[in-house]
């Protein structure tokens, strides 16, 4: 019997998204929504059980005790496999880190048209980790031995990268003890693929330490270094208010879309875009400007430092086209789906590729230099402003949200105690009297086999309500924002009594946007700021935190979720599980399936878990951070013991007479 088709409401939460799929459907055209649901997946290679990793096969596993041709067993494959994707995921990310570098070195030497250093202070705090001198020095300067030395950790052959330094050192210790040390960021993804070329390593548990070096190559190596040097080229985030979803394109103006990752390109057609010599030929094309948003994490690069609206996350790349609002979507690396220039065909909408490593037939490429990037900015733009007159029909939902991004985690420090006592002690406090319950990290994709946004924003309301402090990145971040929950007042409604307290006294939405994919180096330094302030124990893994990715589909996502559970956390992944084996088998005997959660767990004090029930993955993370908590003798978590104070307890005492409310403020009557 055929299936029933899914209906909008079952593809998406988010309304935008429903009204697109509509439009998609009325055209004629396909989606990653309606091609998700036609591709069935395949369940052998979806549980890590098929190896094409020579000449001999593809060998697919379906008995039990079946091996490969070469005697590969499914633990083998399994860790294999797992491993090249977390190279990948780790390749990605430090590439992007390297490009920042480079580009670093470039503005150093004054070869990059257009870019300046921005946040000296924070040049200066980063090149004094590392020993560079800043006394007495040019910005460029400390920036050209800051540049070297992050260029170098990339081909390194022996030693430690260097921002692993920055790790707790008991965290260090464990690290040095089981050899996991990256010793430079490219040695490290190479040797994850020789070892996985037909017969190298052949003992999963050793193949998956080496994939915990791997993925600790991107989190305290390429990912740390890009978000360093993007904060120091472009400004450290701080809180400022911004938009986000469809709604914010406008059929007045040129619409451009940014899409993929990098800043370096985005910065400058964000500066282009506001040049008057822009404005004017937008406006004698019969424009009034152009409207610039984001897709995917270049759009939160750009939305926490310059406040430009977030168009969507990684499922409304295709959504936005559809709109047949936008002239151009700019798209560099990561995340960009085929299928845009076959859409684009549809509308007058240019896919113009800009990175050296990503071409897509049929899209136009104007490539990017950061020597000359202003130059090549306007070009685009320029190009843009042209197609504004092949506008067809539009059709822009009317959906948009404000939230509040920006909070890096020199912010988060800063606006716990004020310039001058800025500290994490108010927030360890918190944690330890009970008014937080603990820290959940909420992150990662979108993935068409789920509703989109359904999974991340459950979890987040979820914990919420029960005092749980959310802390989020990437496309988890851009769908918490479509929904209202990154917006003071407007996401306390269902926050739990301790939490709500906090961000009323400080000020801050109970959801913390904390940036990009690569910007997950901004939870690790959080977290080790806070063993190191005090009173949580002395390593990341004492601390009553989580780490979950409820609709994940990346390579990316598995990098990130190994370098966290090898710094310590929890990990708990939605959707399928890569390495869930045969569908009979006895769950203890799955040799990988086991390492990545206990044997992890007993080394790292981290485990990685696939979860597919969102409520099962709520009481497992109030189950870690209530044991946690446990660990470390803090008193047990009572929502009753909170909520009668801040501005809940003004709102009750202003219905009171003025003796009375005088009596319950200060204890005594006076008058
Ligand atoms: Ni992250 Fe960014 Fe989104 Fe997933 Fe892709 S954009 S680096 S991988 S889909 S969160």
């Amino acid at each position: 019997m055929p299936r029933e088709k899914k209906t909008p409401e079952q593809h998406s939460i988010d309304p935008a998204a429903q009204e697109m799929l509509i439009r998609a459907d009325q055209i004629g055209v396909s989606t990653a929504f309606s091609r998700a649901e036609d591709m069935i997946p395949c369940n052998i290679g979806g549980a890590g059980m098929c190896c094409k990793l020579c000449g001999m096969g593809p060998c697919r596993l379906v008995k039990d005790g079946q091996t490969g041709v070469c005697g590969a067993t499914i633990d083998t494959m399994q860790a294999r496999n797992l491993i090249r994707a977390i190279a990948a995921g780790s390749a990605a990310h430090s590439d992007h880190g390297r490009d920042m570098a480079f580009t670093l070195k470039a503005v150093a030497n004054g070869e990059a048209e257009g870019y300046q250093i921005r946040d000296i202070a924070k040049l200066r705090v980063v090149a004094s980790r590392y020993d560079i001198p800043i006394e007495d020095r040019a910005p460029e300067e400390i920036a050209n031995d800051l540049a070297d030395l992050y260029i170098s950790q990339f081909g390194q052959q022996r030693g430690e990268v260097a921002p692993i330094s920055q790790a707790p050192e008991k965290r260090q210790a464990i690290w040095r003890e089981q050899g996991v040390v990256p010793r430079g960021v490219d040695r490290e993804v190479v040797e994850a693929l020789h070892r996985t070329h037909i017969g190298d390593d052949q003992d999963p548990v050793h193949i998956l330490s080496h994939a915990i070096r791997t993925a600790l190559a991107d989190g305290w190596g390429g990912s740390m270094i890009a978000t360093d040097v993007s904060d120091i080229l472009f400004g450290t985030p701080a809180p400022l208010l911004g938009e986000a979803n469809l709604g914010v394109l406008k059929d007045d103006m040129v619409n451009v879309i940014v899409h993929g990752h990098e800043p370096t390109l985005s910065e400058m057609i964000v500066a282009a875009s506001q040049d008057p010599e822009i404005i004017e030929y937008a406006k004698a094309a019969g424009a009034n400007g152009v409207n610039l948003s984001g897709i995917c994490c270049t759009a939160n690069e750009i939305l926490m430092r310059q406040g430009i609206p977030a168009a969507g996350n990684f499922l409304h790349q295709e959504l936005s086209i559809l709109t047949g609002a936008v002239e151009a979507m700019v798209v560099d690396v990561q995340c960009i789906m085929q299928a845009l220039v076959g859409l684009a065909q549809n509308f007058h909408t240019q896919i113009i590729t800009t990175s050296p490593k990503v071409k897509i037939k049929g899209a136009t490429h104007i490539e990017f230099d950061e020597h000359h990037a202003m130059t090549i900015a306007k070009q685009i733009l320029k190009t843009a402003i042209d197609n504004y007159k092949n506008r067809g029909e539009t059709q822009i939902p009317d959906v948009r949200e404000n939230l509040v991004p920006g909070f890096s985690h020199e912010y988060i420090n800063y606006m716990l105690g004020g310039s001058y006592r800025g500290s994490f002690r108010p927030l360890n406090d918190a944690i330890i009297s009970g008014r937080i319950r603990g820290v959940a990290a909420i992150v990662g994709c979108n993935n068409p086999r789920s509703q989109q946004d359904y999974l991340h924003t459950h979890v987040t309301k979820e914990l919420l309500k029960q005092d749980v402090l959310v802390v989020e990145t990437g496309c988890g971040a851009i769908a918490a924002a479509k929904l209202g929950l990154l917006l003071g007042e407007a996401g306390l409604a269902h926050v739990g009594p301790g939490l709500r307290e906090i961000c009323e006294t400080i000020g801050v939405p109970p959801v913390l946007h904390m940036g990009s994919c690569v910007d997950n180096t901004r939870i690790l330094t959080v977290l080790t700021q806070m063993v190191e302030e005090g009173g949580l124990g002395d390593d990341i893994d004492q601390i009553p935190a989580v780490g979950l990715a409820p609709e994940w589909m990346s390579e990316k996502a598995l990098s990130i979720g190994t370098y966290c559970v090898a710094s310590g956390a929890y990990v708990m992944f939605g959707g399928s599980s890569p390495v869930s084996g045969m569908p009979d088998r006895v769950e203890d005997s799955d040799i990988v399936l086991n390492y990545i959660s206990k044997g992890w767990e007993d080394i790292y004090g981290g485990k990685l878990e696939f979860v597919e029930d969102p409520d099962e993955m709520v009481r497992r993370t109030l189950a870690h951070i209530d044991l946690k908590r446990a660990d470390l003798g803090l008193v047990e978590y009572d929502p009753a013991r909170f909520g009668r104070s801040g501005d809940a307890r003004m709102r009750e005492l202003e219905d009171l007479p003025l003796a009375e409310r005088r009596q319950a403020l200060y204890g005594a009557a006076t008058d």
